[in-house]
């Protein structure tokens, strides 16, 4: 039997094959989940159409762009059709900034306005989701938001996705202190760099990935199915303690206090 047999989870953020929601939804149909996606856009839908199709949620595709609040009400409705007893897993796979912010420096590239999208669209979505979908969730079941080594540490050229990331985590606290007492838990994951399509056309991301690989203790970067096997613990019951917690997915990188040497005899 799989960690997540009987268990209904919303899958959010697949762009393509390579996005680590498809990652997370192939670990957690693995597991025995029967899934529901949301896609952001028309353009999108085949992509994910393709997933679910690999994953058991064919019938179960609903478009949700998070910056509307409209949206979001649709897709709690449509869930609400498909599964009338209510879901348990909902994960948030969501993160965007205007690119010309994620180039030069931090107070170069910010504006008042690419601030404000960025903390909407990467930041409050996971808690518009969640109070969306709030009266749908039982007991024993789990939120998941993806984060990165940016919320805690300046990351050259990150910029403002940093501070996004940091409230999208002080949201995984607030929401845990909330939900607990519904038997409800919230975390993250705080995935190493993958190149996906929000990683693609980042100048210097190639150069990102295989520093991350030499320093890292397990000398590799991670992959979509790694993160997608460590959300599927986090969301079953095996995880059944843990709550407001980041859980780092990083081969070990952010343990590190000094790039460049090694602990290896040679
Ligand atoms: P991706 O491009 O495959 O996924 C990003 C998703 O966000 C896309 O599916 C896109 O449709 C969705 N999205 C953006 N704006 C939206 C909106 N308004 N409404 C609905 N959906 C919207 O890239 P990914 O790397 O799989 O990113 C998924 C998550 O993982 C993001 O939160 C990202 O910050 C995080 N993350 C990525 C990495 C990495 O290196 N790739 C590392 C750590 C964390
Ligand atoms: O969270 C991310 C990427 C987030 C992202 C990516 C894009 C590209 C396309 C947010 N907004 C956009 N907007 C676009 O128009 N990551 C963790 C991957 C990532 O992105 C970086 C990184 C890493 C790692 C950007 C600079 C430095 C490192």
């Amino acid at each position: 039997m799989g960690l997540l047999a009987g268990k209904r989870a919303l899958i959010t953020g697949i762009a393509s094959d390579r996005s680590i929601a498809t990652g997370i939804a192939e670990a957690m149909a693995a597991q025995g989940a029967e899934l529901a996606f949301s896609y952001q856009g028309d353009k999108l839908k085949s992509r994910v159409q393709a997933v679910a199709e690999r994953s058991n949620g064919a019938d179960r595709i609903i478009p949700c762009d998070v910056a509307d609040d409209a949206s979001i009400a649709a897709l709690a409705q449509s869930l609400a059709d498909c599964w009338p007893e209510g879901l348990d897993i909902v994960v948030h796979s969501i993160g965007y900034a205007p690119r010309e912010l994620l180039a030069g420096g931090y107070l170069e590239s910010v504006t008042r306005e690419g601030y404000a999208i960025a903390h909407d669209i990467s930041a409050y979505s996971f808690a518009a989701l969640a109070k969306a979908l709030r009266g749908q969730l039982r007991a024993g079941g789990a939120l998941l938001t993806l984060s990165y080594l940016g919320a805690e540490r300046a990351v050259p050229m990150y910029n403002v996705m940093g501070p996004a990331k940091a409230s999208l985590e002080a949201n995984v606290r607030y929401m845990a202190a909330e939900l607990g007492a519904e038997d409800i838990r919230v975390n993250a994951i705080s995935a190493g760099p993958i190149k996906t399509l929000a990683a693609a056309g980042i100048k210097g991301f190639r150069g990102m990935l295989s520093s991350a690989e030499q320093a890292s203790p397990l000398g590799r970067n991670v992959s979509t199915a790694e993160v997608g096997n460590a959300a599927s613990f986090l969301c079953s019951p095996l995880a059944s303690g843990i709550t407001g917690q980041i859980l780092y997915v990083d081969a070990g990188y952010h343990i590190l206090g000094l790039i460049g040497e090694t602990t290896k005899a040679d």
